[in-house]
């Protein structure tokens, strides 16, 4: 199986991207995470991106805040589909960063997930990676499912606590 390049434009982005970490080890993916940054490091970051199939990846996450370029800047070096995920890191929460993601120039496509969307960036990572691997969509299937009862569970935990509520009162 391919594997997925999580990008970080600074280690302060880390604890927000844990979460796709853990997602991505869930469902049995293999990745490799970085911390390099379109400004401060743009010779490393074009690397990665031009060497980024010939290594092994089939998808890359680029994480940035603020005027985030990364995962534009990651796009514009690989045919690889990438994967932006803005996030909040000034005083304009995110928003600086979801607009500097999503607004792509023509031909050169990021798929932008929501504002701190690390766990979404990394499903949809599994989800490209799935397209000719039945195992790993049986196991997003399986998470699906699992979802699902989740919130049948919580929806019967409310019931019984409204219930409940009913009787005492
Ligand atoms: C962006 O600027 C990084 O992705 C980070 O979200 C933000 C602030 O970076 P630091 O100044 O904390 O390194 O490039």
């Amino acid at each position: 199986m391919r594997k997925v390049a999580i990008i970080l434009g600074s280690d302060s982005d880390l604890p927000t991207l844990r979460p796709a970490f853990d997602t991505l080890r869930g469902l049995g993916v293999e990745f490799e995470a970085h911390i390099c940054s379109a400004h401060r490091t743009p010779d490393e970051a074009a690397a990665i991106a031009s060497s980024a199939r010939d290594k092994g990846f089939g998808v890359i996450i680029a994480a940035a805040g603020k005027a985030a370029h990364l995962a534009g800047a990651l796009a514009a070096r690989t045919t690889l589909p990438v994967i932006g995920v803005p996030l909040k890191a000034s005083e304009l929460d995110g928003l600086d960063a979801l607009l500097s993601t999503v607004q792509m120039p023509s031909g050169i496509p990021v798929a932008t997930v929501a504002i701190g969307g690390a766990g979404n960036a990394a499903i949809l990572a599994a989800q490209i990676l799935a397209v000719d691997d039945s195992q790993l969509a049986a196991r997003l299937d399986q998470a699906r499912a699992d979802m699902h009862a989740g919130v049948l569970a919580k929806d019967s935990q409310l019931q019984q606590e409204l219930k409940g509520t009913e009787s005492n009162g």
